[in-house]
């Protein structure tokens, strides 16, 4: 008897909805996260429904959106046109995944929820601050300072899986000027992964919206080889997978995008199956609601 995969999950209606953004463009160092939404969704039929460790199908239905029309679109080009994409699949969805694509898709994703930034709180999982200067404009390696600029008050961002020497002292400064909670690597591991989740939550308790930017670099390289600024020392997969869902079972979280995978790097296929294992986990979570 043939499996039932989370791809048979994925048709044209669902609780959650499901966004391609093939953005590769205003990357800090060129690859091919374009190629990231097909290869996620190639692999999903290789990931089963079922959770031996729950006892649980995942029941939830996802539907498809496809893919924007964003390949070799830069940030600012692309801006409006994901930002009123994902405001499309956030109004009549539950939770709306975005599938980038570089992380320049999370300064859209903010803007998409239809409220204004000051009650949208933003948990990041992420090696790197994303606090680039924008002079250059939006960029891959800015998605935070940008959202700053934009209005985001610092205090309603939390940013877990910082690594060491991947990142600069003014970033850091700026970031704790800003009022961001930072939780490094070491944080984590320290603290573990409930525990931080316990505090950002707690934190952003009053936000009337969340979302949530997991730029897969923030896995340890070793488990990750396709993302390329994924370092030595990073967070272990299965931390990955933990926050994914239960962060997917937070009702105010209404928005979560998977960015930085490039196919391109990939070896074995292993980030591949993580990233439509994260999907696994966000239906999981989800279906937990
Ligand atoms: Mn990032």
């Amino acid at each position: 008897m043939a499996w039932a995969s989370v791809a048979d999950l994925i048709g044209s209606e669902g609780e959650v909805a499901l966004v391609g953004v093939p953005m590769e463009a205003g990357s800090v160092t060129a690859g091919r996260c374009d190629l990231a939404p097909d290869a996620v969704r190639r692999t999903l039929r290789r990931i089963s429904t079922y959770d031996v460790e729950t006892g649980r199908e995942i029941g939830t239905h996802v539907h498809d959106f496809g893919d924007l029309p964003v390949q070799g679109v830069a940030p600012a080009d692309g801006f409006a046109q994901i930002r009123d994409a994902a405001a499309r699949a956030v109004q009549g969805h539950g939770l709306t995944l975005l599938l980038g694509g570089n992380n320049a898709v999370t300064r859209p994703a903010a803007h998409a929820l239809g409220i204004p930034l000051a009650n949208v709180g933003l948990i990041t999982l992420d090696a790197h601050f994303d606090m680039r200067e924008t002079d250059v404009g939006p960029v891959n390696g800015n998605p935070v300072r940008c959202l700053l600029e934009d209005g985001l008050p610092g205090w309603n961002v939390c940013q877990i899986g910082l690594a060491p020497f991947a990142n600069t002292a003014k970033m850091h400064a700026d970031a704790r000027g800003a009022g961001i909670s930072v939780y490094t690597i070491a944080d984590c591991r320290r603290l573990g992964i409930d525990e931080v989740l316990d505090e950002a939550l707690a934190r952003l308790a009053h936000k009337e919206a969340l979302i949530v930017d997991f730029d897969i670099d923030v896995i340890d390289r070793a488990q990750c080889p396709g993302a390329p600024g994924a370092r030595p020392g990073g967070m272990p997969v299965e931390m990955f997978f933990a926050a994914a869902r239960r962060l997917a079972a937070e009702p105010r979280v209404r928005l979560v995008d998977l960015t930085e995978f490039d196919p391109s790097l990939d070896v074995a296929d292993v980030t591949a199956l993580t990233a439509a294992r994260w999907v696994a986990e966000i239906l999981a979570g989800f279906s937990a609601r």
